[in-house]
């Protein structure tokens, strides 16, 4: 069950980051920026989870309700919206930069106690006349429990200067959660930050649901479905 919000929310708010990309380019006479009046409202419902992929959420924050168990991993794939080719933003005409932010309810929050791995990167040298990318395959289990990041360095904080954010950011609450991202801000442009949160960093005592698909339901099964 948690797994099911946790890709929701990552998925979103990853596509959310690369918009903020798009509507930071330089001002286009053909199209406007979005604005939230732009966008529609996604309310989805699953029995009992699923992995929601979905391209250019626009510029916004993601708010989806989790239930939490500890110690509960949190593995988080971001991009810049970076040209897979050249590793440059805004068709090609800027190199670009990043930035991720997370708070949950319980006050687990981002900061460089998290994990973080550059996969791709450029362009190399800054070169934007022959612009290249360097890539390391991403491990198929990234977001595993179990999956070994002993070796990953530490995520860097970066101000809210330095990444820029945009009007939604300022209508939520990420009091106490810093903008992360990997060594270089600007030329990291796929990135995975790992964490795991062992008991719940407000201190509250919540019920634990892990076990939940292993315990038989009071009520009597439901009828048979036709
Ligand atoms: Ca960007
Ligand atoms: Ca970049």
């Amino acid at each position: 069950m948690i797994r099911v919000f946790r890709f929701a929310t990552l998925s979103a708010v990853i596509a959310g980051i690369a918009w903020i990309a798009w509507g930071q380019g330089p001002a286009s006479s053909k199209i406007r920026k979005p604005q939230m009046s732009d966008t529609v409202k996604a309310n989805i419902y699953a029995d009992n989870w699923f992995v929601l992929y979905i391209k250019f959420i626009p510029h916004n924050v993601v708010s989806v309700d989790i239930l939490p168990s500890y110690p509960m991993t949190i593995a988080v794939m971001a991009k810049d919206n970076a040209d897979p080719k050249t590793g440059m933003e805004y068709a090609n005409t800027n190199i670009g930069d990043a930035g991720f932010i997370l708070k949950f309810g319980d006050g687990t929050v981002t900061n460089a106690k998290w994990k973080a791995k550059k996969f791709s990167w450029g362009p190399i040298d800054r070169d934007t006349k022959k612009p290249r990318v360097e890539n390391i395959p991403i491990p198929e289990n990234w977001h595993a429990v179990d999956f070994d990041d002993s070796a990953w360095d530490r995520a860097k904080e970066y101000t809210e200067e330095q990444v820029g954010p945009k009007q939604p950011f300022f209508e939520h609450d990420f009091q106490g959660a810093k903008f992360i991202w990997t060594d270089d801000i600007e030329l990291d442009n796929t990135v995975i930050f790992r964490h795991v949160v062992r008991s719940p960093p407000d201190g509250k005592t919540r019920s634990d649901f892990s076990n939940l698909n292993n315990v038989v339901p009071d009520s009597p099964p439901k009828k048979p479905k036709r």
